[in-house]
């Protein structure tokens, strides 16, 4: 595990971003980038990461940035490497889509399926907020149970689509997940992503002040909230073995997971959720859990 003096000190993002006080996506991007290094080619989609990055002659980051159309953020990663491969600097530099849930898990999960199908040599990173947050909070087939969201006004009536399990059946080298408030695990998994040949996916949880309706300054604590109820396991496949994350491993025990509770209740979006609901989360997540204890076990 790397520690905090193992970080790069440079910063590859300029200070005064347009992200949001307290936004999980902007401290994953400035760590993951840190990982990646300055030999990093981005392209991202229409996101709050767009915004992030400014109006175009101000971009806040040092390193190449493509932004591209909703639904072909992995295409176009696949024609830089295609480029890269043709020029002989597919080995020096790193193709990096950054994508938000809306654009990974509906509008753009066909190009990504392509790419991760063809085995591109890139790393497609989603960061989830868990619902369309750049133009006011939409459901996404991320966005979780019982969920607030403009088009979900009562609350969502499905789970989450499991977005790393349907890449990891695509048989890729790197399957990771990971939150914005474990930062040195994030850094380790984009390092360790960015050595491998072929697609890699990592699927980070990305609190959310405004869409999520919590203050600014809860950022950290409701991240590990997600892990601490279970709710947001982090781990890694790697060639198809499956490694639980240094952070999670103690949940494995049910008796060391919070409530669920605890995490819903610090989010407004969660207010209206029924009784039914939370049971229906509690059998979630001991599901989750049964699958992973098999798995953990296998290995
Ligand atoms: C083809 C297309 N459809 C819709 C939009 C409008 N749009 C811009 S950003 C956005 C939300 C993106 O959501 P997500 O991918 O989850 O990223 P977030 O805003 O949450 O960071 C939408 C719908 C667009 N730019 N292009
Ligand atoms: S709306 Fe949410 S994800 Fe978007 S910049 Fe603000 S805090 Fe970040
Ligand atoms: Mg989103």
């Amino acid at each position: 595990m790397v520690n905090v003096m193992d970080l790069v000190e440079e910063e590859f993002i300029y200070p005064g971003t347009r992200a949001c006080a307290g936004c999980a996506m902007a401290l994953i991007y400035r760590i993951a980038l840190k990982a990646l290094g300055p030999k990093t080619i981005i392209t991202v989609p229409a996101s709050c990461l767009t915004v992030l990055h400014g109006m175009q002659g101000f971009c806040t980051t040092k390193v190449s940035v493509l932004h591209t159309p909703f639904m072909t953020t992995a295409a176009s990663a696949s024609g830089i490497v295609a480029s890269l491969e043709e020029k002989g600097l597919a080995d020096e530099i790193s193709v990096v889509a950054f994508a938000g849930d809306g654009g990974t898990t509906d509008i753009g999960i066909q190009s990504l399926s392509g790419a991760a199908e063809r085995g591109t040599n890139f790393i497609y990173a989603c960061y989830d907020n868990e619902a369309y947050m750049n133009t006011g909070v939409q459901r996404s087939g991320s966005t979780p149970l019982g969920a607030f969201s403009t088009t979900t006004p009562g609350g969502k009536k499905s789970h989450k689509k499991n977005m790393p399990k349907i890449l990891e059946a695509h048989g890729i080298p790197y399957v990771a997940t990971a939150n914005g408030s474990y930062p040195l695990d994030i850094y380790e998994k984009f390092q360790k992503a960015r050595k491998i040949k072929g697609t890699k996916y990592l699927h980070i949880l990305s609190p959310c002040p405004p869409g999520w309706g919590f203050p600014p300054k809860d950022t950290i604590k409701i991240g590990r909230l997600a892990v601490q109820t279970g709710f947001w396991p982090m781990y890694e496949v790697i060639n198809g073995k499956y490694f639980l994350s240094k952070d999670s491993q103690k949940y494995l025990d049910p008796s060391k997971r919070k409530p669920i509770e605890d995490y819903l209740k610090t989010q407004k979006r969660f207010d209206k959720i029924t009784r039914e609901e939370i049971k229906n989360y509690k059998q979630y997540i001991d599901d989750q859990w049964t699958e992973i204890r098999k798995r953990v076990e296998n290995y």
